[in-house]
């Protein structure tokens, strides 16, 4: 009901009379009445005029599935929203839904977390209404080998929806960190539920530093706003890049990874530098030459030889 509410005030920004709502709606003035208030608890700024009715002001910058979907320009990602105010991640949450039988392009958003987690059990920090923590449930037909592919996917996603929407020019750090000017903005953790050599599912975790004030508690990183000295609208930001990750994709299945890791390199703060990789206890230096088509990173090292990192941390 309150979505149908918004959708009035937002058709017609104006003032729209309580009477004209209510028998639209088919509720009494009394609960069209309480709808508001509740409205305005969720931040709506809302004004109430005797005899000419509500007008919306504004809208709270709140990734409500009801905002996200209203200009959502995908077929099936983010149709089905998951939306919390606080989780411990959203990740446990996809695992969940997965496991449940979630439909493709389902999604999980949290305005915060409590146990945000990168790789290897490292955490995320994530600050109540600051940045985008999102969960993207993918039934890919593709062998878990594949896998590491849609974190590539999902860098370059990123990137183009950050482009889109703010100008700024984004670059990934192999496999999974965003950058912008050297300073992290963004991560991504992929999460597997697969069967030998069938996926079952396939969580695309993404969290992005939007409106975070300069400092990001001791961490070299940075958010939009510190690039852009204003605030960026988040309800905005994921809503392209559901568009920019669905359309990613499509293009993924239809014709393969070539393009996508073509789009990759552009993005790439990686290839042509000489980087030092981490991978559990061992380490490898070289040149990163380049991506292959499986998502491995290509090192030609020292000695000559090109070897393949499927996995690990880079310090160029
Ligand atoms: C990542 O891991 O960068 C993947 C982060 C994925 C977070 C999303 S949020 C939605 C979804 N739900 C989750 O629980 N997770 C996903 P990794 O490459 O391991 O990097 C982790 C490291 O980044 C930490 O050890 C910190 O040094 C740094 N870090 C933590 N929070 C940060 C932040 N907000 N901004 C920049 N750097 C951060």
């Amino acid at each position: 009901m309150q979505e149908k509410i918004l959708d009035f005030l937002k058709k017609k920004q104006e003032y729209v009379s309580g009477d004209y709502m209510s028998q639209r709606l088919d509720i009494s003035r009394q609960a069209l009445w309480k709808h508001i208030q509740e409205l305005k608890d969720a931040g709506y700024d809302i004004v109430a005029v005797p005899h000419l009715g509500y007008r919306l002001i504004s809208s709270p910058d709140r990734l409500y599935p009801a905002e996200i979907q209203a200009h959502l320009r995908t077929k099936f990602l983010g149709k089905k929203i998951h939306y919390f105010d606080c989780v411990s991640s959203t990740m446990n949450m996809a695992m969940e839904l997965g496991m449940n039988g979630a439909p493709e392009g389902a999604i999980v958003v949290a305005e915060s977390q409590t146990k945000g987690r990168g790789r290897l059990g490292r955490s995320w920090l994530s600050p109540k209404y600051k940045g985008i923590y999102v969960s993207i449930i993918l039934r890919p037909k593709i062998s878990p080998l594949a896998a590491p592919l849609l974190t590539l996917l999902a860098g370059v996603s990123v990137c183009e929806a950050i482009k889109d929407l703010t100008g700024i020019d984004a670059q990934i750090k192999w496999p999974n960190d965003i950058f912008i000017h050297n300073k992290k903005v963004g991560g991504i953790l992929t999460e597997l539920n697969a069967e030998m050599d069938v996926t079952r599912f396939v969580n695309i975790g993404i969290g992005l530093n939007v409106n975070h004030d300069k400092k990001i508690e001791g961490l070299h990183a940075t958010s939009l706003k510190d690039q852009k000295k204003e605030d960026v609208s988040r309800v905005g930001l994921l809503q392209e890049l559901l568009h920019k990750i669905e359309a990613n994709y499509l293009l993924f299945q239809s014709q393969g990874s070539a393009q996508v890791i073509d789009k990759w390199r552009h993005y790439s703060l990686t290839l042509g530098k000489r980087v030092r990789i981490a991978y559990q206890k061992t380490h490898l230096e070289g040149e990163a030459m380049d991506i292959d088509t499986d998502g491995g990173l290509l090192i030609r090292t020292d000695f000559g030889t090109v070897q393949k990192v499927m996995a690990g941390d880079v310090l160029h």
